[in-house]
C-alpha cells in the first residue's frame, strides 16, 4: 500500500510545474561557494554539478545531498557527462585551470581559451535558451570567447565582472564611514583586473552623492583617500589568495546575487560583464567588459547611461583597450 494515496478522482503528477534548473561547471572552490548559496537562498529546484574530476564531484554533490534536512528542497544531481544538464535556466562556469609555477598569464589564458572550447559547445546545446554566466578567469575575455563558441544572443552571454570588485568597493567605503553597505550606492566598471575604473562622481550613500554626505558629516577626505579605498579593492583578490589560498564566500554570494536577479526577473542594476561596444564610446571592437546592466529574466535588458565624468571615460576607454590588446594576442 502507498504511504501517500491521492484524494478521491485525482492525479496529481499530472500537473508539471516548471522547475528553475541550474547548473554549475566547475565544483572548485568557487563553483562549490556558489552552488551551497545557490541552495541556502532557494534559488533553484534543480542544481546540476559538472566537473572533469568525477570523484570530487560524487563527493560534492554527497556532500551536499547530505544537508537536505536543514535546506530548502532542491534536486542536486552531478556528472561528468553534460547531459546532466540539459534544459538549465542558467548555466554558471567556473571550471579553469590553474597558474604553473612560472607560466605567463597569456600561456594560462591559451590553456583556458582551449578548455572552453570543451565545455561551452555541450552546455549550449544541453540548454540552448540558458543565460551562460561566466566566472572563470580572466573573466572579460573567456565571457567572449563563451559568446562566440555558445552562439547565443548577446543578452545571455554575462560575465561575473566587477561584481565582486563593487562589493567590495561598498564595503570598504561603508567600513570609512561607518554605514551600512547596503546602502552605498558605488561601482566599479571595466576590466575584472588591474584596469578597473571606480566611479567616483556617481557614488551615493542613502541617495545623497557622496561629496555631500562627505560634508555634511564633516569629514574631512583627500583625493588619495578615495585612490587608496580603489587600490584596496584592486589588491583584494590577490591578499584573500596570498592568505587562505583562494577566494570563495565573496564570490559565491555575488554570483548568486547575479542569480537571482536574472531568474527572478528583479530587473536590478549590476556592473557586470556584457558586450560592451557602442557605450560610453567604446569602439574599437567586440569586447566584453563591465558596465552597470540592468538583469532580468531575459538576461542583459539593457546599460544604464550613467554620467561619467571625462576622467571615468578617458579611463574606462583604456581598459577596454586593455582587453582587446589581450584578445589581438589570441587572435580573437
Ligand atoms: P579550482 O578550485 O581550481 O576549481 C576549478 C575546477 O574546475 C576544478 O574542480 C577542476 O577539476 C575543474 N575543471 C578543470 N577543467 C575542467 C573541464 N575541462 N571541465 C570541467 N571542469 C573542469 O579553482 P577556483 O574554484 O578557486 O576558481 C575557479 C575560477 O574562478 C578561476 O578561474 C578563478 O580565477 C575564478 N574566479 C573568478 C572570480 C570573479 O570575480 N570573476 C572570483 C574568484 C575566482
Amino acid at each position: 500500500q502507498a504511504f501517500f494515496k491521492p484524494i478521491q478522482n485525482s492525479d496529481p503528477h499530472s500537473i508539471t510545474k516548471r522547475n528553475i534548473k541550474i547548473s554549475v561547471i566547475g565544483v572548485g572552490n568557487v563553483g562549490m561557494a556558489i552552488a551551497q548559496t545557490i541552495i541556502s537562498q532557494d534559488l533553484a529546484d534543480e542544481l546540476a554539478l559538472v566537473d572533469a574530476k568525477p570523484d570530487k564531484l560524487r563527493g560534492e554533490m554527497l556532500d551536499l545531498q547530505h544537508a537536505a534536512a536543514f535546506l530548502p528542497r532542491t534536486k542536486i544531481n552531478a556528472s561528468v557527462d553534460y547531459s546532466v544538464t540539459a534544459g538549465s535556466d542558467l548555466c554558471i562556469v567556473t571550471a579553469g585551470a590553474r597558474q604553473n609555477p612560472g607560466e605567463s598569464r597569456l600561456n594560462l589564458l591559451q590553456r583556458n581559451v582551449a578548455l572552453f572550447s570543451n565545455i561551452i559547445p555541450p552546455v549550449a546545446k544541453h540548454s540552448p535558451d540558458s543565460i551562460l554566466l561566466i566566472v572563470s578567469n580572466p573573466v572579460d575575455v573567456l565571457t567572449h570567447v563563451s559568446w562566440k563558441l555558445s552562439g547565443f544572443p548577446s543578452n545571455r552571454v554575462i560575465g561575473s565582472g566587477t561584481n565582486l570588485d563593487s562589493s567590495r568597493f561598498r564595503f570598504l567605503i561603508a567600513d570609512h564611514l561607518d554605514v551600512n553597505a547596503q546602502d552605498v550606492q558605488a561601482f566599479i566598471v571595466g576590466e575584472h583586473g588591474d584596469s578597473s575604473v571606480a566611479l567616483w562622481s556617481s557614488i551615493s550613500i542613502g541617495g545623497v552623492p557622496v561629496l555631500s554626505f562627505l560634508q555634511n558629516q564633516q569629514i574631512a577626505f583627500e583625493k588619495e583617500t578615495l585612490e587608496n579605498i580603489h587600490k584596496a579593492v584592486v589588491d583584494s583578490a590577490y591578499e584573500v589568495i596570498s592568505l587562505k589560498g583562494y577566494t570563495s564566500w565573496a564570490i559565491g554570494y555575488s554570483v548568486a546575487n547575479l542569480a537571482r536577479s536574472l531568474l527572478r526577473d528583479q530587473r536590478k542594476i549590476h556592473p557586470v560583464s556584457v558586450l560592451a561596444k557602442g557605450f560610453y564610446g567604446i569602439d574599437g571592437g567586440d569586447v566584453f567588459l563591465s558596465l552597470p546592466a540592468q538583469l532580468g529574466r531575459g538576461g542583459v535588458l539593457g546599460v544604464t547611461n550613467i554620467h561619467l565624468t571625462d576622467e571615468e571615460m578617458q579611463r574606462l576607454r583604456k581598459s577596454a583597450e586593455t582587453i582587446l590588446e589581450v584578445q589581438s594576442q589570441l587572435g580573437l
